[in-house]
């Protein structure tokens, strides 16, 4: 071939990669849903769904993920390796192959793998691939580990920096390595990676993921985690129920049904709630889906039936609704398809009818058998499920006795609310204040014009182990209903929000804590909406107040206060006041540092966030006592550290 054509054929395909690189920059709400904190989970998640796929088409057992100090991610496998060389199918514009490792790395939605057999089962959150990721970071590096040599390609916000090159020898050793760094030109926002929330998700694969060990360490932090479960969904629940009192040993079923794979585990415990999750090809449906389904109503005609065999429901008892046999119930139901069917791109419910017929039958069959051999864990469940039959039926009465009255007591503002004069709820602000004499401070420090106060009394936390039915009938809980104006549980109803930001303030001790766990459960279970669509924040007071010379600064770490006291040039002779509650803050300073929209900082509450209270929740208010003591012991460990 002449040099200038040589050429041409360059330009052509470099024209066609670039074209769909500049799309995903352009548009990357489209591919890794925008490009705030989530989008930029995503892209590590998509990278390593990649290396998942590996080992569910078991050839790969270990997975890395690091973060570096720059922010530069790695994640590596000891899977097969992306094969080098030509790709079998696809060509540029000329008919030319691409090299393999440019196809899965520039060619946007070529995510598949060749040569059938193992499918292609996790894909991140819309299934574009690793060249979305790369279109998205200022550079990768791709290195590869395959038939004795090792590889490396680079790119640069997309765009291959010249071709594939061995760069060395190795011995037995095979897998895939990427490393990106997100590109700041497209997360303008001032974003990073959060351990814990990515933890989650490692943490949640290798669940369901038998067999393979994700470690993952933050070299920003110096944190690290490995994760390895032998028992696959069996030690999801466990996990799960770690701080709850179970009723049985954990019923585990693991088939594959017309080639589909079926596993799910399932143990009632004590408790009042029921937490189930499903996982179709590892992604989490939050949605849930026919796997779903399948899971929950084999449980409620299991139960039935052996109910009514035994004769513990008696011909004139009605059946069992599917709310009684799940109370208590923790249950994670996972699916392998290799042709998954999801409600919409965001793949958080799946639709494939047959796998609702499979859950149901291969589920059944393994929870009736565990009845009839078990007859003490059998009975215990019945009995768990006639206590919340009995439990739910007055429960039903209260709860719609207190939506009732909290129509009507919305039409009157309870009487602690200092409410704001702005009507126009985008503009206006709820502050839920801990204790009487900061709700006071809150009152005086406030705007008026957009800030409404209500004080709650810290004694809410008194109704320990109770139902949150209990809660609800709280007067302090009242008030909160009828201020906040959208009634709750299947009657809320956002338009009626009268408060665009309904923000949480406590107290930086145990108490505040405790109280804010209780908040954000109550709002996780019975608004969950209001914390959907972003109205739910946590405010930030300051820790400390640092006074030198004419100087006051505030500051909210440890971290903060020792540099500002360097900063100020203070250093002994710096007045440090250590603020314990918000009491004792005056007006003005409360004002300042925590509710002048000017100054402060506000935690959005994202659905996580609750979800983990609602964990946490339950562990202090449950019957476990261990995991309680161990709580509040931890917690005061870090109490007394503060104080040091
Ligand atoms: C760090 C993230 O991306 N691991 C991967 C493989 C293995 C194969 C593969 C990947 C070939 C034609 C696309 C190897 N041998 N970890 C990863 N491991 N991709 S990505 O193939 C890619 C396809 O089009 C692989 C035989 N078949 C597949």
């Amino acid at each position: 071939m002449a040099e200038k054509d040589k050429k041409t054929n360059y330009d052509v395909s470099s024209i066609q990669a670039l074209e769909g690189i500049e799309h995903v920059r352009k548009r990357p709400g489209m591919y890794v849903g925008g490009t705030d904190i989530k989008a930029l989970h995503h892209l590590v998640y998509e990278v390593v769904d990649n290396a998942i796929d590996e080992a569910l088409a078991g050839f790969c057992t270990a997975i890395n993920i690091t973060i570096h100090a720059d922010s530069s991610v790695s994640v590596e496998d000891n899977g097969r390796g992306i094969p080098v060389g030509p790709h079998p199918a696809k060509k540029d514009a000329n008919g030319k192959p691409m090299e393999t490792v440019d196809v899965v790395m520039t060619v946007i939605g070529a995510g598949g793998k060749f040569g059938g057999g193992g499918y292609k089962v996790s894909g991140g959150l819309h299934g574009v691939g690793i060249s979305a990721v790369n279109a998205l970071s200022e550079w990768v590096t791709t290195e590869i580990k395959r038939d004795g040599k090792f590889w490396r390609q680079e790119y640069k916000r997309g765009v291959p920096q010249g071709s594939i090159k061995q760069v060395g020898k190795i011995k037995d050793e095979t897998g895939t390595k990427q490393t990106f760094k997100f590109d700041k030109q497209i997360f303008t926002e001032d974003i990073d990676f959060r351990f814990d929330t990515l933890i989650q998700r490692f943490r949640e694969m290798a669940f369901v993921t038998r067999g393979v060990t994700i470690r993952f360490i933050d070299e920003r932090s110096d944190r690290e985690m490995t994760f390895y479960f032998e028992g696959g969904l069996t030690s999801f629940v466990r996990y799960l129920n770690r701080n709850r009192e179970n009723l049985h040993t954990v019923v585990h079923v693991d088939k594959e049904i017309e080639n589909i794979g079926i596993e799910a585990a399932i143990q009632y415990t004590d408790s009042y709630t029921e937490s189930v999750y499903s996982f179709a090809n590892t992604i989490n449906t939050i949605d849930g889906g026919t796997h779903l389904t399948g899971l929950r109503s084999s449980l409620t005609r299991v139960v039935n039936d052996y109910a009514r065999k035994n004769g513990l429901l008696k011909d004139a008892d009605p059946n069992f609704s599917g709310d009684d046999t799940r109370e208590g119930l923790t249950g994670i139901v996972s699916v392998k398809h290799p042709n998954p069917q999801f409600e919409s791109q965001t793949k958080v419910k799946l639709m494939n009818p047959e796998v609702q017929t499979y859950v149901t039958q291969a589920v059944g069959e393994a929870f009736s058998t565990f009845l009839e051999e078990n007859p003490q864990a059998a009975k215990a469940i019945i009995a768990k499920c006639l206590t919340s039959a009995r439990a739910r039926d007055a429960a039903r009465k209260a709860r719609d006795l207190v939506i009732r009255k909290s129509a009507l007591e919305s039409l009157t503002l309870p009487g602690k609310l200092a409410d704001c004069s702005e009507r126009d709820s985008s503009k206006t602000e709820l502050y839920i204040v801990e204790g009487d004499s900061a709700g006071g401070s809150a009152k005086q420090g406030r705007d008026r014009h957009f800030q409404a106060i209500l004080p709650l009394r810290g004694k809410i936390m008194n109704t320990e182990r109770a139902r949150l039915d209990k809660i609800l009938s709280s007067n302090e809980i009242k008030a909160l209903i009828s201020a906040l104006g959208t009634g709750i549980g299947d009657n809320f109803d956002v338009e009626g929000l009268r408060y665009g930001r309904v923000i949480i303030m406590t107290d930086a001790d145990v108490d505040g804590s405790h109280i804010r766990t209780l908040l954000l459960t109550f709002f996780f279970r019975y608004m969950s909406k209001l914390i959907e669509d972003g109205h739910l924040y946590i405010a930030q007071p300051p820790l400390f107040r640092v006074a030198y010379k004419t100087q006051i600064k505030y500051a909210y770490s440890d971290k903060e206060k020792d540099k500002l006291v360097k900063e100020m040039g203070g250093g002994e002779k710096a007045g440090i006041q250590r603020y314990k509650g918000l009491g004792e803050m005056n007006p003005v300073q409360l004002w300042e540092t925590t509710m002048n929209p000017e100054n402060r900082t506000l935690l959005l509450v994202t659905i996580e966030d609750a979800a983990e209270s609602d964990r946490t929740f339950d562990m202090l208010m449950g019957d476990a006592v261990d995991p309680r003591r161990k709580f509040i012991q931890t917690h005061a460990k870090a109490v007394r550290n503060l104080d040091i």
